[in-house]
């Protein structure tokens, strides 16, 4: 299933690119394409592995009511956790003072409000570059800024958490994009694996890295009749990567540690990419998790800054740390945006960029008494491939621990039906629009590389701040052909809408002026991109293709306009600056001057109110 870019080297790409782009715009000479893993001399104390038992998130409770409807008061506060038995407490940020957030179980036709209440200390606890987006944010309010993204919400812009929707301590000061204290969220989308976590404008990689996020499991009150594994027997795991100092404290770098530029570079200065040395499951480094023989589900998310898994379950000898035969396959159910129309079985590896969700169930009824290790082949600074220098990469093989409990098989009543949701194709010949957008490296004023978002235009990329170029129309259908021209892969996020992957090409092979896209002469979407998908990752050397629709979908989903996001997931581009604004359009008058507003409007800005009425 992996595929790397292969014979196609970077000079080659670009040569490509410089083709293509040749009437309308061209190729810097030397962009910096080629990835540097962070330098980064840190490394955790060590703590003993598969000691502690991996935490289940508590359920989030409402207040009361708003409207007839559940509403919710979750305070966001710094407190400290047991992250480990050999580790002091660590400061962390949560929802609700846990880390992770505790779940939120909604039921699709049931629509909920959330008031998000940012009750943080003044002080950042992580280390903040004041120079990112410096001139449209202001990093000396009183407390740090937040705003919760509900990430794969069918939502209202207005409740989307986007990131200039931010406030400080008690709504002191709001960012430009604020409209509203209660978020609603209508949950009016198929039955999925959600996730809420921080978006805030320049400082998203630290406020998500400090512990701000958490599951939003969407229900369909149908669902119990598909007799999955539910209950005890269904998990979420939301799996991360963090580096500790001795004192127990999250560490995160103020910089590249071997950076012979970093004279010049703002102290303390963003990072390309961030991948720790510790697994954290549901906030607990090094965990294990004892299991009945029997089927389990489990919410799987990526819930890292930057690091890409590729997952497997292998048998594992505890006491030598060595790894044997395959354990059993992943039953993948699920994805981003709800059920698959059937279930399929992933004998190879289980791929998840940053932010991608699996629903699998995994049978551990042939392995009483065993133990397996959650196995990540994944090399840090992903590129489409598992062969790169172990060294160079920062691997994080082992995940997690899995002991299976007795001897012999238990009652199991729960079964993987062979149908579960419905997944109506989008047909190729419905799209209104194709659109070609890419992936690209430049550096910024302080010779950093900086990841953008380019256009058919400008194939270059743009910035956040740029005017918006993506504004599709509700009710209309969209192709995107996403072009990824730098040296590693990215997971491209949309916010609000869910897409179906038509597959994938290699750059070389793709023509953008094409009226149209023949997805036999694709390379298929991979096993975990069937179905509804909010993100994709695009391979270096490649264009993944996507098809959306705007709008309520054969009866799924629910219509929405306004200002929205579409960027890449790893926290460290999205802050800097792989993140441009997605404008849906109510109508084919493209008549929207009102909701159209962008850049932002400085005055308001600096009264604080909102500008997106
Ligand atoms: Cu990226």
């Amino acid at each position: 299933m992996l595929r790397g870019v292969g014979a196609l080297s970077i000079p080659s790409l670009l040569g490509a690119v410089g083709k293509t782009a040749a009437a309308s715009n061209s190729v810097p000479d030397e962009p910096n394409v080629v990835p540097q893993v962070a330098q980064i001399s840190q490394s955790s104390p060590e703590l003993e592995k598969w000691v502690e038992e991996v935490p289940r998130p508590g359920v989030m409770e409402p207040q009361g009511t708003k409207e007839g409807q559940p509403y919710y008061e979750v305070e966001i506060q710094e407190v400290e956790q047991d992250i480990h038995r050999d580790l002091p407490p660590t400061t962390v940020w949560g929802y609700d003072g846990q880390y992770p957030g505790p779940t939120i179980e909604a039921t699709r036709g049931e629509p909920i409000y959330i008031r998000w209440q940012n009750k943080l200390p003044d002080e950042h606890l992580l280390p903040v570059d004041t120079t990112i987006h410096d001139e449209n944010v202001p990093y000396d309010t009183t407390s740090s800024r937040v705003v919760t993204h509900l990430h794969g919400g069918n939502v209202e812009h207005e409740s989307d958490g986007k990131p200039l929707a931010w406030f400080t301590r008690d709504f002191e000061e709001t960012g430009p994009k604020f409209t509203k204290k209660d978020y609603y969220y209508v949950n009016d989308q198929p039955a999925s694996t959600l996730w809420y976590h921080d978006h805030s404008l320049g400082i998203t990689r630290l406020n998500v890295y400090a512990g701000l996020a958490g599951f939003y499991l969407l229900r369909d009150e149908s669902e119990p009749e598909l007799d999955l594994p539910g209950g005890e027997y269904e998990i979420p795991l939301v799996l991360q990567d963090r580096t500790f100092n001795d004192d127990g404290s999250l560490f995160y770098p103020t910089g590249l540690s071997e950076d012979d530029r970093a004279e010049s570079r703002p102290k303390p200065s963003i990072v390309p990419q961030f991948y720790g040395d510790t697994s954290v499951v549901n906030g607990k480094a090094w965990p294990q998790l004892t299991v009945e023989p029997r089927k389990y589900r489990f919410r799987l998310l990526n819930g890292a800054n930057s690091r890409f898994y590729n997952l497997k379950l292998l048998e594992y000898d505890e006491s030598a740390g060595t790894t044997g035969e395959e354990g059993p396959s992943f039953t993948l159910i699920g994805n981003d945006g709800g059920f698959l129309s059937e279930p399929v079985q992933i004998n190879e590896r289980l791929q998840l960029g940053s932010s991608k969700r699996a629903d699998v169930v995994v049978d551990f009824s042939d392995y009483a008494g065993q133990t397996l290790l959650l196995h990540n082949n994944a090399p840090a600074l992903f590129r489409g491939s598992v062969d790169d220098d172990v060294e160079e990469t920062k691997p994080l093989p082992e995940v997690m621990v899995i002991n299976i409990e007795g001897t012999e098989p238990v009652e199991d009543p729960s079964q993987v039906p062979s149908r579960l949701g419905r997944v109506p194709e989008i047909p190729v010949d419905s799209a209104d629009h194709n659109r070609y957008v890419t992936l690209v490296t430049q550096t910024d004023e302080y010779d950093r590389p900086v990841h953008l978002l380019g256009t058919e235009e400008n194939i270059t990329g743009n910035h956040l701040y740029d005017p918006v170029t993506e504004t599709p129309t509700l009710d209309t259908t969209e192709i995107w052909s996403i072009a990824n021209i730098t040296g590693m892969s990215h997971p491209i996020h949309l916010h609000l809408v869910h897409f179906q992957v038509l597959g994938h090409q290699s750059f070389s092979d793709f023509n953008p002026d094409a009226d149209t896209i023949d997805p036999e002469s694709l390379d298929p979407p991979r096993t975990n991109e069937q179905g509804w998908n909010d993100t994709v990752t695009v391979d270096p050397g490649e264009v993944a293709h996507i098809i959306v629709h705007f709008g309520e979908y054969d009866g799924l989903f629910n219509d929405q306009t306004g200002h929205y996001m579409w960027h890449c997931h790893m926290l460290e581009h999205e802050d800097h600056d792989m993140m441009r604004p997605m404008e849906v359009l109510p109508d084919d008058s493209g008549n929207n001057e009102e909701k159209c507003e962008w850049p932002v409007d400085d005055e308001n800005r600096d009264s604080g109110g909102p500008i997106f009425e």
